[in-house]
C-alpha cells in the first residue's frame, strides 16, 4: 500500500532532519506543513527529502495537520496518510505496525497508544495525569474505547479521509482536531483501531504547548462539538 506521511512542523529545524531522512531511508514520502516557524524548518525538511509548504503565520497543529491531509492528498498513489510529530518523539521504524493493523482489520484509523507501549521517559508528571483524564473524556465523548486519545502518531485510509472532507473542512475548532474529530468520527461510524507505540523524549527543546491552555481548548471543542446537532 502506498503511504505518504505527513508531519507538522513549528520550530522543529534542530529535529526534522534526522526524522525526515529516516523517512526517507525506509522509503516514505513526506510531506511537511511548517506551520509559521521562525527558524529553519522549511529549508530544513526540504533538504532532508520532504516535500513541504508553509503556513505563513502559526494556526497551530490541527490546522497544520488539516493541511497535511490536503498535500498528502494531492499525491494519487497515496492510499494510506500517517500522521506522526516532526520532534523525533515518534519512531518511523513503527510506521508498519499501523499499516499492518490497517490491513488485518479494515480501520478508517489506526491511533498509536503509549499505554499499549510505552510513554517518553522524560515525561512531566502533569502530562502523565492529563492523557488518561482526556482520554476518558473523550472516550465517553465520542462513544470509542481508546487506551490514549492524545497521541498525534496515526494513520487514516484515503477513501475515509476523503469522504469526510466536507467535515474536516466545516470543523469548529481545527485547533483540537482530535477533540472534534474523534467526537465527529465516532457519530459517523469510522472503524478506529489502536496499535502500541514507544514515545521518546525530544532531543531538542520541549514542548510549547501549555497544559492549562490545552485542557480548556480541549474542553471547549467537546463541549461545542457535542451541542452542534451537524454529525
Ligand atoms: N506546540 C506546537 N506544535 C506544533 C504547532 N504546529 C505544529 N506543531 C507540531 O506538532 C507536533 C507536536 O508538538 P509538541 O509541542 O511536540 O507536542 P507534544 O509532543 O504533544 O507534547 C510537533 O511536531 C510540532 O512541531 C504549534 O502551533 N504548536
Ligand atoms: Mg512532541
Amino acid at each position: 500500500m502506498s503511504v505518504v506521511i505527513a508531519l507538522a512542523a513549528y520550530n522543529e529545524a534542530k529535529n526534522i532532519g534526522p526524522v525526515i531522512r529516516r523517512l526517507v531511508e525506509l522509503g516514505y514520502e513526506c510531506v511537511v506543513v511548517d506551520d509559521g516557524s521562525a527558524d529553519d524548518t522549511f529549508a530544513t525538511a526540504e533538504a532532508a527529502g520532504a516535500r513541504v509548504a508553509r503556513h505563513h503565520s502559526n494556526l497551530g497543529q490541527g490546522h497544520a495537520i488539516l493541511t497535511g491531509f490536503m498535500l498528502a492528498l494531492l499525491d494519487p498513489q497515496c492510499e494510506i496518510i500517517v500522521t506522526m510529530d516532526s520532534d523525533g518523539q515518534h519512531a518511523p521504524e513503527e510506521i508498519v505496525l499501523f499499516l499492518d493493523k490497517m490491513k488485518e482489520t479494515g480501520a478508517d484509523m489506526v491511533v498509536g497508544s503509549r499505554v499499549l507501549g510505552r510513554p517518553a521517559e522524560r515525561n512531566h508528571a502533569l502530562r502523565r495525569w492529563f492523557a488518561p483524564l482526556y482520554t476518558q473524556i473523550l472516550n465517553r465523548a465520542s462513544g470509542y474505547e481508546l487506551s490514549d486519545a492524545l497521541t498525534g502518531f496515526r494513520a487514516f485510509r484515503r477513501s475515509s479521509v476523503e469522504r469526510e472532507m466536507a467535515m474536516l473542512g466545516q470543523m469548529l475548532e481545527p485547533q483540537y482536531l482530535t477533540a472534534e474529530l474523534l467526537i465527529r468520527l465516532g457519530r459517523r461510524g469510522f472503524k478506529v483501531d489502536e496499535v502500541a507505540v514507544n514515545i521518546r523524549s525530544r532531543v531538542h527543546g520541549v514542548s510549547t504547548k501549555g497544559l492549562l491552555r490545552m485542557g480548556f481548548g480541549i474542553l471547549r471543542a467537546v463541549f461545542r462539538t457535542l451541542i452542534d446537532n451537524r454529525s
